[in-house]
């Protein structure tokens, strides 16, 4: 297959409310889409990447960067370019894996769609729905939190990810934990802001049941995070630590957690996810699929990664109005029992708006062959 041209396209989309977390608020996104023609059909990939690099050291700039000078030209010289040799031919490059699974994402969408074939299917999907729940960022004061949480439970969410960070984490949590019961399934994500000093506070939360507790220490501090494990029961899950398969394969093994988030863009692309939910399945560690505030175009492909059989746990992918006003394609809604329907159409199965995308849209460059 010939991949023709590829379209880099910043949008930006305000979010419904603030979303805030222990390394910064965010009001709107700034996002980096990609658009690859492969023998004339279309395909849509986004970059998860946020605007400034707190939260992972790429950010949508660097992104767009990378992209237009070293990674889009290796892709555009290669003879024969598929999904799954997205990753090796860009192998050269260092690093920056959330730019290069948006590339992966834009090619796998154009060839399966070129195929008639969801990527749900293609991956290996196993489920027509999926379970999700929704993520709530830190509030000024812990009645904010309470009403927020409520307005979410009425909206049929049957888990919610509550974010810490040291002064507001032990109290808001178990307040939380007894206005809503135990039938609520309640997560902590700390975001990299704790050290093994703050054991105590973890020992803490160990009273309020929770499912996990993500990425309390440092990105790349697996031996801290084994030692907490041992040390409370509830269960510790990687985020930001869990950059690659080989990585992945060393927490476990260390014992730094017992679930894995895998998000697609941190890894890679959807394709490196995929693998990593094959090793956690073999090794009996239970998965589920984070979010980084995504559009349709993200979410989709997160509901296809989502719909693999080891994905046991809620992802972080929540309904459309959680997020946007107005998204780049139809809102996906919240179904029964806390779910979310997969795309069943071919490649991502949404249909991008490309007006509204226009409308929306600060930048645009094409680059392709000649
Ligand atoms: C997490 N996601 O699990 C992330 C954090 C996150 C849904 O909690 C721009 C840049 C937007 C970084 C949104 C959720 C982001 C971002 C969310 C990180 O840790
Ligand atoms: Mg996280």
């Amino acid at each position: 297959m010939t991949l023709e041209q590829i379209e880099l396209r910043r949008i930006s989309l305000p979010l419904v409310r603030p979303f805030r977390t222990s390394f910064g608020i965010q009001t709107e996104r700034d996002v980096l889409l990609i658009r690859a023609t492969v023998d004339g059909v279309d395909g849509w990939g986004e970059c998860v990447a946020g605007a400034v690099p707190d939260y992972s050291s790429e950010f949508t700039a660097g992104a767009q960067l990378v992209i237009e000078q070293f990674l889009a030209p290796r892709l555009l010289a290669a003879d024969h370019v598929t999904a799954a040799t997205v990753s090796s031919t860009l192998g050269g490059i260092d690093g920056h894996r959330m730019a290069k699974a948006a590339l992966e994402l834009a090619v796998l969408d154009a060839e399966l769609r070129a195929a008639g074939l969801s990527l749900s299917d293609h991956l290996g999907g196993v489920r027509r729905t999926v379970e999700v729940g929704v993520s709530i960022g830190i509030t000024d004061t812990i009645d904010e939190l309470v009403t927020v949480v409520r307005t979410h439970v009425e909206e049929g969410y049957a888990r919610v990810k509550l974010k810490i960070e040291p002064g507001f984490d032990a109290e808001p949590v178990a307040r939380i934990r007894r206005e809503f019961g135990d039938d609520l399934a309640i997560q902590v994500d700390a975001n990299t802001a704790y050290t093994l000093d703050d054991v105590g506070v973890f020992e803490t939360l160990d009273a309020s049941a929770l499912l996990l507790i993500e990425q309390p220490f440092a990105e790349d501090d697996l031996l801290d995070h084994a030692e907490l494990a041992r040390r409370i029961n509830t269960p510790v899950c990687l985020d930001e630590g869990i950059t690659t398969r080989l990585v992945a394969r060393q927490a476990v093994e260390l014992g730094a957690c017992s679930i894995v988030n895998i998000k697609a863009g941190r890894v890679g692309g959807h394709l490196a996810g995929r693998d990593i939910h094959d090793d956690c399945l073999t090794a009996g560690v239970r998965v589920w699929c984070g979010g980084m505030l995504e559009t349709g175009i993200g979410r989709a492909a997160n509901l296809a990664l989502a719909s693999l059989r080891g994905f046991t746990l809620p992802g972080d992918i929540s309904a459309t109005d959680r997020y946007w006003q107005r998204d780049v394609c139809d809102p996906f809604v919240l179904g029964p029992d806390s779910s979310i329907d997969v795309p069943k159409g071919p490649g991502l199965g949404i249909d991008v708006d490309e007006e509204f995308v226009d409308a929306i849209t600060t930048e645009v460059r094409t680059i392709s062959t000649d």
